[in-house]
C-alpha cells in the first residue's frame, strides 16, 4: 500500500482541474451502420449547452463546452455566449468542419482545385470571427484531407497547400487566440492523410509560430503507440495545446475516456503532472471528443469527466521525490513500483470528499439520475428534429 502524502497539494490541484465537453457528444451519433436515436437528445445548440451546463452542475469540473461549426451555427453567437453564461458555463474551442461537404471529396484545404481550397480556408477564417463573438481562445482544426490511392495526388504539393491555408488562418488570429492542430492516422483517407501524426502537426505548428500548438486526440494513433511519450515530448517543446480525450479498442472508437485503458490515461496524466501542466493557467485545453452511440449521453459524459479526474488524482499521488531517487540509483523495480503504487490507489473516496467539500454530491451520476433532468428533457424535447453528429 502507498503511504498517502500530504493531500493538501493534491486536493488543491484537483480542485482547479477543468475538462471541456463537446457539444456533439450530447447529440445523436453512431457508426456508419446505424444511429440509434435517444429520447431527450437536444434539438438546438442551446439545448446542447443546457446539457453541458448540467454536466458542470454535477461535476463542478466542466465549465466550458466546445462548439462544432456548422453543427452549432446560430445567427447570433454573442447571444449564444450570453445564454451559456446565464447557465454557468463558457464557450470553449471552436471546431471547424471541412469534411462534410460534397466539394471536399478530394480534400478541403489540400484539394487540387483552388476554388475548393478557397472555400475551405474561408470556413477557417469564419471560425475565427465566431471566436471573436464568443470570446473563445481556441480554434481547433482537424482535416480529413488525404488520398486513397498512390498517385491520386502529389503528397508534397498537398503539404504546400496545407501550409498556405494554415498560414492564412493563423494570421487571422487576434490577441489571446490560438490555433490547435489535430492529427489523425487514417480515416476517411486510407492511403495517406495530410496530417497523419503528431510530428507533422508539430512541424506545421513550429513553422506557424507560438500561437499554434498540437492537439492530441487519444483515439488517433496506431495500436501500441506510446501516447505519453508524445505528451512528454510536446510539453518539453512547449507545443502541447490540447487533448481530445476518448477511448479506443481498435481505431477512432470515440468511447468514454478512461473506459478502454485507464492505465494509459493515468500515464498521460502523469506526464502532465510531471510537466506542471495541469493548472488551467498553463493553457492546455483538456477536452473530451466522444460519441455515445448506445449509452445514455449525459451520464456517459459525467462518467468520462470522473474517469479523467481519477486518472489525474492517481498521477498526483506518484511520489516524485522517491521516483527520482530510484531512477537516479538505477532501481528499476523500485521506480516501477512507485508508479504502480500510485496507479493502484483507490482515489474514489478522495474525489468524493472533494466534491462534498465543494458542495456537490459525492456521486455525480446518482445525483443526476435523482435530479429529474433526464425525465424533464425527455418530456420537453419530444417534438422537432434531434441534433445529430452532422446536424
Ligand atoms: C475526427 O475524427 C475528430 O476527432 C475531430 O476532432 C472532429 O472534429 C471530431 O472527430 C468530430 O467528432
Ligand atoms: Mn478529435
Ligand atoms: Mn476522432
Amino acid at each position: 500500500m502507498i503511504d498517502l502524502p500530504d493531500l493538501t497539494a493534491v486536493k488543491a490541484a484537483l480542485r482547479k482541474q477543468r475538462i471541456e465537453t463537446p457539444s456533439w457528444a450530447y447529440a445523436n451519433s453512431g457508426t456508419r451502420f446505424k444511429v440509434f436515436p435517444q429520447a431527450g437528445v437536444p434539438r438546438t445548440p442551446e439545448e446542447k449547452i443546457a446539457d453541458a451546463a448540467t454536466v458542470h452542475r454535477f461535476t463542478g469540473a466542466a465549465p466550458s463546452v466546445a462548439l462544432h461549426i456548422p453543427w452549432d451555427r446560430v445567427d447570433d453567437f454573442a447571444a449564444l455566449t450570453g445564454f451559456a453564461k446565464d447557465l454557468g458555463i463558457g464557450i470553449g474551442a471552436i471546431n471547424t468542419n471541412v469534411f462534410q461537404d460534397e466539394d471536399y471529396k478530394l480534400g478541403s484545404v489540400t484539394n487540387p482545385d483552388a476554388a475548393v481550397r478557397r472555400k475551405a480556408t474561408d470556413h477557417l477564417l469564419e471560425a475565427v470571427s465566431i471566436m471573436d463573438a464568443t470570446g473563445s481562445r481556441d480554434l481547433k482544426l482537424w482535416f480529413s484531407d488525404g488520398i486513397n490511392y498512390p498517385g491520386q495526388d502529389d503528397l508534397r504539393d498537398r503539404q504546400d497547400r496545407m501550409a498556405a491555408a494554415l498560414r492564412e488562418a493563423y494570421d487571422r488570429l487576434g490577441d489571446g487566440q490560438r490555433l490547435l492542430l489535430e492529427y489523425k492516422l487514417f480515416e476517411p483517407a486510407f492511403y495517406a492523410t495530410d496530417i497523419p501524426d503528431w510530428g507533422t502537426s508539430y512541424a506545421h505548428c513550429l513553422e506557424l509560430g507560438e500561437k499554434a500548438t498540437v492537439c492530441i486526440d487519444t483515439g488517433h494513433h496506431a495500436p501500441g503507440t506510446n501516447i505519453e511519450f508524445i505528451v512528454a515530448f510536446l510539453l518539453r517543446a512547449g507545443k502541447l495545446g490540447a487533448f481530445d480525450f476518448n477511448s479506443r479498442f481498435y481505431a477512432d472508437d470515440d468511447l468514454m475516456a478512461g473506459a478502454a485503458d485507464p492505465f494509459q490515461l493515468f500515464r498521460i496524466m502523469y506526464e502532465i503532472v510531471r510537466g506542471d501542466a495541469l493548472d488551467p493557467a498553463y493553457g492546455i485545453n483538456f477536452m473530451l471528443d466522444q460519441c455515445h452511440n448506445i449509452e445514455a449521453k449525459i451520464p456517459a459524459i459525467i462518467r468520462s469527466v470522473m474517469n479523467v479526474q481519477e486518472a489525474t488524482a492517481k498521477a498526483l499521488l506518484v511520489d516524485r521525490d522517491a521516483l527520482r531517487a530510484a531512477q537516479r540509483d538505477g532501481e528499476v523495480l523500485e521506480a516501477n513500483a512507485i508508479v504502480m503504487d500510485a496507479y493502484n490507489t483507490d482515489v474514489r473516496p478522495l474525489l468524493a470528499e472533494l466534491r462534498t467539500e465543494a458542495g456537490l454530491d459525492p456521486d455525480p451520476i446518482a445525483a443526476y439520475h435523482r435530479s429529474g433532468y433526464q425525465e424533464k428533457i425527455v418530456a420537453e424535447r419530444a417534438d422537432g428534429t434531434q441534433a445529430g453528429w452532422g446536424a
